[in-house]
C-alpha cells in the first residue's frame, strides 16, 4: 500500500519534495517573513542536511528560494544543523546554526552567518566570516551533543544564547548559556541556565512573556511582570516540553514556578510536534511559534512518495492569564484561506448518536465548534492510576468507549461508511475529592485508515479547563494527512498524521459524535473548506 498523492498536504508548509524537519531561524525582515528549514536536497529520507529557505508576505503563501546555507567551511563540511536568527540593534539580522566538522562522530561547534546584501529584502545570499566556528565546546561539555543556539538577547550590553546539551554520561538536559559583547567572541557561563533530568535537550528556546499579554515580547524585553518561557525537545522521547518560570539575569540561571514543572512536562502539543522555535513578529507585534510534524507512515512509504516532514501551522502564542501555561492558536492569515461556510448551531446529539456535517468537502478544512454540557453529573469517576498518564487513559478510554460525559467530538476524514475515522474528543471526569472537573482530550487515530504498517499512536492531554457554563471549544484544522486540533481556545494541542486508503479528497466526511450517557448540544459549529496557498512552487 503506497501513500495516495491526493494525501499529500494542501496548506501546511512543504516544499515540493524530499524530507524536511526542523524550523531554523524563523524572522521577520523588511516586509517578508523568512523561513529556514532542515532539509535533505537529494531525498525523502534524515541525510545531507542543508538549510533550505522560504520567504512569504503572509506565513501561508510561500516562495522558495535557494538553498541559503550548505557546508562551505571546514566548520560544517559535514552537516548544518539547526539554528536561530537575530536582529541586531542596527537592524542587520544572524544566523547562529550547528556545523558538524568531522565525519567520524558528529562533532558539533556553532557557527554565524550575515546577510551578503542587506538591501536584498529575500535574504538571498548568506556568507559565513573566516573566524568560523565561533563557539567550539570545551573540554568538560560532551561535542557530539551540543547543539541548536537560540536566539541571542541583549542585557547591560551583552549579548547571551543557549546552546543545548546532555550531561551525566547523557542522562541530563542541559541549557548553557554563552555570553558576548561583540557578537563574535563567546564565553559561556560555568553554570548551565537550567538542566533536568530528562535526557539530552535539542533546540532550546527561550523567551520573555506576560500573563494575559497577547501581544509578544521581543527576545530582550524585560520589566517587573515578565516571565520566562524554556522549551526544550526531548531527544529520547520525541517531543517538545516547556515550564513558565523567572529568568534572574544577574545569576544567570532560570527557575521554572513549578519545581516539578521538569516533570510534569506541560507540552505545546501532545501529539507529533518537534525542534519547535518561536520568534517575535514585529509588524503584528506577537510571537510566532513553529514546529516539525514528521511522517508517521513507514521509511519504505517515505522514499516512494519522495517526500516527508511538514511545518505545523504557524502559532500565536502566548501566557495565560493564570500564569501557568501558554495559549496557541494559528495565526490569523490562516483564516484567507476559508471559503464555503457551513454551520450547524444548537443541535443536541443523543448518546450514541452522530451528524454527518455536508455541503463542503473535508479533506481540507478548518472546523471551529463549541459544545455545550447541561450537566456535569454523569461523569465517570477518574481511576486514580491513570489519573497522571493522559495517554494511558485515552489508551484505555478511546473514541469508541462509551462514557458518561463524552467520549463527544468530531471525526475526521472519516470514510461514507464510517470503516476510517479519526477521532478528536473530549471526555469529562470526576476525580475523588475534587470539586474540579479533569477533562481529556484525544485524538485516536486507531480507525483512521485500513492500510497496514501504520503508526498509529494515540495522543492526549489534559485540559485545565472548570467547564464554565458547562461549555468547551474545540478547532480542527484538516489537511488531507494532517488532523491539527486546539482545545479549549488553544490551552491543549494536538497534531497527528494519518493516511486514510478511502477517506481521500472527495471521498473524506466530517461528522459530530457524541458516544457518552448524557446529550451533548453544538452550540455552534462552523466548517470551511481550505484553499490551497502558493506553496514553494508545488
Ligand atoms: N535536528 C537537527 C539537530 C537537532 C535535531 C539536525 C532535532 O540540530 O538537534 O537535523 O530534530
Amino acid at each position: 500500500s503506497i501513500v495516495d498523492p491526493l494525501l499529500r498536504t494542501g496548506y501546511h508548509f512543504q516544499p515540493p519534495k524530499n524530507w524536511i524537519n526542523d524550523p531554523n531561524a524563523p524572522m521577520y525582515y523588511n516586509g517578508w517573513y523568512h523561513f529556514f528549514y532542515q532539509y535533505n536536497p537529494k531525498g525523502a529520507v534524515w541525510e545531507n542536511i542543508v538549510w533550505a529557505h522560504s520567504v512569504s508576505r503572509d506565513l501561508i503563501n510561500w516562495e522558495a528560494l535557494e538553498t541559503a546555507i550548505e557546508p562551505s567551511i571546514p566548520g560544517d563540511k559535514y552537516g548544518c544543523w539547526s539554528g536561530s536568527a537575530t536582529t541586531l540593534p542596527c537592524g542587520t539580522p544572524v544566523i547562529m546554526y550547528t556545523g558538524i566538522n568531522r565525519p567520524d562522530v558528529s562533532y558539533q561547534v556553532q557557527n554565524i552567518a550575515f546577510p551578503k546584501n542587506k538591501s536584498d529584502p529575500m535574504l538571498r545570499e548568506w556568507v559565513k566570516p573566516g573566524h568560523n566556528p565561533i563557539i567550539v565546546p570545551e573540554a568538560d561539555i560532551n561535542a557530539t551533543q551540543f547543539r541548536d543556539p537560540t536566539t541571542a538577547w541583549l542585557s547591560g550590553g551583552q549579548w547571551r544564547l543557549l546552546i543545548g546539551s546532555a550531561a551525566e554520561g547523557g542522562s541530563r538536559g542541559v541549557a548553557y548559556v554563552y555570553r558576548s559583547r561583540d557578537f563574535r567572541r563567546w564565553r559561556r557561563v560555568e553554570r548551565p541556565l537550567h538542566s533536568a533530568a530528562t535526557g539530552m535537550w535539542e533546540c532550546p528556546d527561550f523567551y520573555p512573556v506576560e500573563a494575559g499579554y497577547a501581544d509578544g515580547l521581543e527576545a530582550s524585553a524585560s520589566g517587573p511582570k515578565v516571565k520566562y518561557v524554556l522549551k526544550n525537545s526531548l531527544d529520547l522521547r520525541r517531543y517538545d516540553y516547556y515550564t513558565v518560570g523567572t529568568y534572574d539575569e544577574k545569576a544567570e540561571r532560570y527557575v521554572p514556578d513549578d519545581a516539578a514543572g521538569d516533570e510534569h512536562h506541560l507540552r505545546y502539543d501532545y501529539g507529533n510536534f518537534y525542534a519547535s522555535k518561536t520568534f517575535y513578529d514585529p509588524a503584528k507585534k506577537r510571537r510566532v511559534l513553529w514546529g516539525w510534524a514528521n511522517e508517521s507512515d513507514t521509511r519504505t512509504h517515505d522514499v516512494a512518495k519522495g517526500w516527508a516532514g511538514i511545518q505545523a501551522i504557524p502559532r500565536k502564542v502566548w501566557l495565560d492569564f493564570s500564569g501557568k501555561q501558554v495559549l496557541q492558536w494559528p495565526i490569523e492569515e490562516v483564516e484567507a484561506l476559508r471559503h464555503q461556510p457551513v454551520t450547524l448551531k444548537d443541535k443536541v446529539i443523543k448518546p450514541g448518536k452522530h451528524v454527518e456535517v455536508t455541503g463542503l468537502q473535508t479533506a481540507q478544512a478548518d472546523v471551529e465548534v463549541s459544545f455545550a454540557l447541561s450537566s456535569l453529573e454523569g461523569a465517570e469517576t477518574l481511576d486514580p492510576a491513570l489519573a497522571h498518564d493522559a495517554e494511558r487513559l485515552c489508551g484505555v478510554k478511546g473514541a469508541d468507549v462509551q462514557g458518561g460525559i463524552g467520549p463527544f467530538g468530531l471525526w475526521v476524514l472519516a470514510s461514507a461508511d464510517m470503516q476510517e475515522r479519526t477521532a478528536v474528543f473530549f471526555r469529562v471526569f470526576k476525580a475523588a475529592g475534587k470539586d474540579k472537573p479533569v477533562v481529556l482530550m484525544c485524538t485516536d487515530p486507531t480507525k483512521s485508515s485500513l492500510n497496514p504498517d501504520l503508526y498509529l499512536p494515540t495522543f492526549a492531554g489534559f485540559v485545565d479547563t472548570e467547564l464554565p457554563d458547562g461549555k468547551i471549544s474545540l478547532r480542527t484544522l484538516i489537511d488531507r494527512s494532517v488532523v491539527e486540533s486546539f482545545g479549549a481556545g488553544g490551552k491543549t494541542c494536538i497534531l497527528s498524521r494519518v493516511y486514510p486508503s478511502l477517506a481521500i479528497d472527495k471521498n473524506a466526511h466530517l461528522y459530530v459524535f457524541n458516544n457518552g450517557k448524557a446529550d451533548v448540544k453544538v452550540s455552534l459549529l462552523t466548517a470551511w473548506q481550505m484553499k490551497k496557498p502558493l506553496m514553494n512552487g508545488a
